[in-house]
């Protein structure tokens, strides 16, 4: 049977099979004072599920917390935050309000950790490194504002490092970029490879959302699409397909979101109907464990696999552009 056959995709069963248990992290769980806990970026390091979620303070602002985990499913909350916002120089500047919705990017030897810095001078990316989670090193501010999303390949593509973005514009719905760089600081060669579609799940606005899966069909590329309503955004999930050696070039992006916001601590809580992920961890054997955040309030997880979503992602396709 073919990997993208329609007999392999039956219609009425999930893409995403939500745990059981969730939510698997909310503020009950901190030991610190915070109002949420949602939107993490997850890694396995040395056999360890790592987690570093966001949370609002009281204020309104947002911090970074880390929940490690033996098993993907079941976290615990260090009694300390992983980020806050700094207090001196150019990064204290660009982050006094605060830091948001981290992606953790590993590559070589080293995890990046692309977060939003917000400010007085708006929303702007910036990069930092860590070998161990123990120390943090920020690195640089690799965007001006308005620019939210950004997840970096996990290897180098024709010698250079690439990424996905999604810069703000007012003209055309936000969309989702292509940017490249020699060495993490400088990027360009930017270009738009998908944008949202008219009268569709995505059509208000679209990001990148977790860091880029490698298959042997291409890279994966899990998504937020935002739909507008007489009753507010509602945040989905979707799936896109780029190629291997060039993921500028588009192979397919799933007509049908994979997520949607269904249970109730993602249909109510601080902003309702959001799913929102930064994270999804592939394991060895082509199992997918996906991360979102629930009503920007709690942390839930799901399972699917490879081949699902590459299925997925053709059956059917729609316009990338
Ligand atoms: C986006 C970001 C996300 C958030 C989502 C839903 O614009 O702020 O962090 O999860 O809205 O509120």
């Amino acid at each position: 049977m073919s990997l993208f056959s329609k007999q392999e995709h039956p219609e009425n069963q999930p893409i995403v099979t939500r745990y059981s248990k969730n939510p698997i992290l909310t503020r009950d769980d901190i030991p610190y004072p915070v109002a949420t806990v949602h939107n993490a970026g997850v890694v396995k390091h040395k056999g360890k599920y790592i987690m570093l979620f966001r949370s609002h303070l009281d204020n309104g602002r947002s911090i970074i917390g880390r929940a490690d985990s033996d098993d993907g499913f079941k976290f615990k909350a260090h009694p300390q935050p992983f980020l806050v916002p700094a207090t001196d120089g150019i990064f204290a500047e660009y982050e006094a309000y605060g830091v948001e919705d981290l992606r953790i990017c590993p590559i070589e030897d080293k995890y990046l950790l692309c977060y939003s810095a917000y400010s007085r001078h708006g929303v702007r990316i910036a990069l930092a490194q860590t070998n161990d989670f123990e120390t943090v090193e920020r690195i640089a501010f690799i965007s001006q504002a308005d620019m939210r999303n950004v997840v970096i390949f996990p290897e180098k593509i024709n010698g250079r490092y690439v990424r996905l973005d999604r810069p703000h514009s007012e003209i055309s719905p936000w969309s989702i970029w292509i940017s490249y760089s020699p060495d993490l600081i400088h990027w360009g060669d930017s270009k738009r490879i998908i944008q949202a579609q008219t009268y569709h799940w995505d059509e208000m606005k679209i990001g990148p959302g977790a860091a880029p899966i490698k298959t042997a069909e291409g890279w994966l590329n899990i998504y937020h699409g935002v739909f507008d309503t007489m009753a507010g955004a509602v945040y989905r999930l979707g799936v896109a397909l780029h190629d291997l050696n060039d993921p500028s070039k588009v192979i397919a992006v799933g007509d049908r979101w994979i997520l949607q916001p269904e249970a109730p601590w993602e249909i109510s809580g601080y902003v309702p109907n959001v799913v929102f992920s930064c994270a999804a961890v592939p394991e060895d054997d082509g199992q997918i464990k996906l991360y979102w955040g629930g009503a920007d309030t709690v942390m839930c997880v799901g399972t699917t696999t490879i081949n699902r979503l590459l299925q997925h992602c053709l059956n059917p396709a729609r316009p990338a552009l």
